[in-house]
């Protein structure tokens, strides 16, 4: 049994202003269908991972320190009311609303007004956002000034959770938030068809995203779905005025997204970039564009000897069938984060693996990078992610499920003499070194396991404590999954640490995190995106601790 205060931790908290409507039960709500989700509630993780002994009480993440938040200057558009997610304003039973639709490329939003020009409603041009800075938000003067609120709540884990970093400790958070490139919410537009259409625009969704960086005003940022012209034009300064230090990597082919690194430059010092691609030319398998990035950030605190952290954003292919190929693309950030990340005697700094994994809690994607090891044998391609109940790739993973010449092991590192020796006590990977060749590279028996070095908790805990619903993390017309994910070091004493894992003796600890919500509390709020909240996911943020 939880402790009381807990079991309300993460869920809703919806809020109403005098003339608002209740919005659980809302006609919009009611007309998209309940997802059901993938897995019954506790079947993949009961919901012991609090820990009993957290004394901690949630608050509301933007209460009254909100105002004072440094820079607000910057975006002087931003509402003054404290509300984090809202309903619509506006009615989606009137008739005439007609969903967005998937737009020619190139047209200005205010020549694709069609019927939008005839009601009292502002011009799409004037939605076009200026220049970041300056116009205020523009919300429907006609519309009712229905108030609903859900409002995040910070859950802290630390007993003192108001102390500054102090000596002997580095505290920082780390976001990870997929923004909804415009390229793709246009090419997937009937995800889209319940959000009113101005909302889509990039003009009206960019400030709401600033906004929301900067209120969350995370050390470390990691931003999928950057769209490229709008990360060197808008994004990238934005962040920069903000103190931010930002790196990117765009997806290799014609997409033109990728994921992004910001840092605080007060906070970290960069050591090291390493952009990886997953797309090989010879290997029919990597044909995909999809990318990742790599940093590691020295911490800038007094002392000698600071440990580094490793930092890891991706996005993998969203392809529900293709798990073969997802398999893979992490292998590849796997191998790329345990060349960067190692310090001595095959120790590594702590890792924050942060991005949209496109798979659920409890696939076989997930417990792999959460359990460091995942038996594939007989497991269909489909079934890899978890994102379809039903699956269609009925393929059966070959083993290996890459081949040789990418030059990554079952144990997910760069195949090079030494590095593939088995783990204590496993039957698996058996090397046996050839003797008749001249070349040393070991010759690998390949079995049916995946292995990784890292010892990977979730900042999250993919079901609340009280009900055992769901956190989401995207929702939009097809689906409400978590696909996000903050993974981290433990530390020994985290109590969120991975049942089973050492842990590095540096590793970290995990002081809060801002709840996610679910399903029935985003589509009261019309799903996403929605008036305030500008992309199809929702930001994960996670603070964490490092002892020094
Ligand atoms: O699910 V995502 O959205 O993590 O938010 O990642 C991919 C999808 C992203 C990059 O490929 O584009 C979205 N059906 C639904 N969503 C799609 C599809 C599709 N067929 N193709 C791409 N995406």
């Amino acid at each position: 049994m939880l402790p009381r205060h807990l079991q309300t931790v993460g869920g809703r908290c919806i809020t109403r202003a005098s003339h608002s409507r209740p919005v659980c039960m809302s006609g919009n709500f009611l007309r998209y269908p309940w997802w059901t989700g993938h897995y019954q509630p506790f079947s993949f993780f009961p919901v012991n991972n609090w820990h009993p002994q957290d004394n901690s009480r949630p608050y509301h993440y933007f209460g009254p320190h909100r105002t004072a938040l440094p820079g607000s200057h910057i975006f002087p558009w931003f509402p003054t009311h404290s509300s984090w997610l809202h309903t619509s304003n506006f009615n989606m039973d009137a008739k005439g609303d007609e969903p967005f639709r998937k737009r020619k490329k190139g047209i200005e939003d205010d020549e694709y007004r069609g019927p939008w020009a005839k009601r009292p409603y502002p011009p799409a041009s004037d939605l076009r956002a200026p220049p970041i800075q300056g116009t205020p938000k523009i919300f429907d003067p006609t519309s009712p000034q229905t108030e609903a609120e859900i409002k995040r709540r910070w859950e802290d884990f630390s007993p003192h959770n108001h102390e500054r970093t102090s000596e002997g400790k580095f505290d920082f958070t780390v976001m990870s938030y997929n923004i909804l490139s415009q390229d793709l919410l246009e090419d997937n537009s009937s995800l889209y068809s319940h959000c009113r259409r101005p909302y889509l625009f990039w003009n009206y969704r960019l400030p709401n995203i600033l906004r929301e960086l900067q209120e969350m005003n995370a050390d470390i940022l990691c931003l999928q779905e950057v769209q490229d012209d709008h990360y060197q034009e808008q994004i990238k300064p934005n962040l920069e005025a903000l103190g931010y230090i930002c790196e990117y990597k765009v997806r290799t082919g014609s997409k033109p997204d990728g994921c992004a690194i910001c840092f605080k430059s007060d906070k970290f010092n960069l050591k090291l970039v390493k952009p990886v691609e997953y797309f090989r030319q010879n290997i029919a398998l990597l044909d995909r564009d999809n990318i990742g990035l790599v940093l590691i950030l020295q911490p800038k605190t007094r002392g000698r000897d600071v440990p580094m952290i490793c930092v890891a954003n991706t996005h993998l292919l969203y392809n529900p069938r293709r798990g073969d190929i997802k398999l893979t693309q992490l292998a590849i950030l796997l191998a790329e984060i345990t060349e960067v990340a190692q310090i001595q005697d095959g120790r590594f700094c702590p890792i924050v693996l942060c991005g949209d994994f496109n798979s659920v809690p409890g696939s076989p994607l997930h417990r792999f990078v959460k359990e460091g090891t995942l038996y594939y044998e007989g497991l269909t391609i489909g079934k890899v992610s978890g994102q379809e109940r039903y699956s269609k790739g009925q393929r059966i993973l070959s083993i290996p499920i890459w081949p040789k010449s990418l030059g990554i092991t079952q144990k997910c590192v760069y195949d090079s003499p030494g590095k593939d020796e088995t783990p204590e006590g496993s039957l698996e990977g058996q090397i046996v070194e050839k003797t008749d060749e001249q070349t040393k590279e070991p010759d690998i028996r390949v079995d049916s396991n995946l292995w990784h070095h890292f010892s990977l908790s979730s900042a999250y805990s993919h079901y609340f404590p009280d009900t055992g619903m769901p956190e989401i993390t995207t929702c939009h017309s097809k689906s409400a999954i978590t696909v996000d994910y903050i993974f981290y070091s433990a530390e020994h004493n985290d109590v969120f640490r991975q049942p089973g894992s050492e842990g590095p003796c540096n590793g970290l600890r995990l002081l809060g995190r801002l709840s996610l919500l679910n399903e029935q509390d985003l589509w009261s709020v019309n799903g996403l995106p929605n008036e305030t909240n500008s992309s199809d996911h929702l930001s994960l943020l996670a603070k964490f601790r490092l002892e020094l």
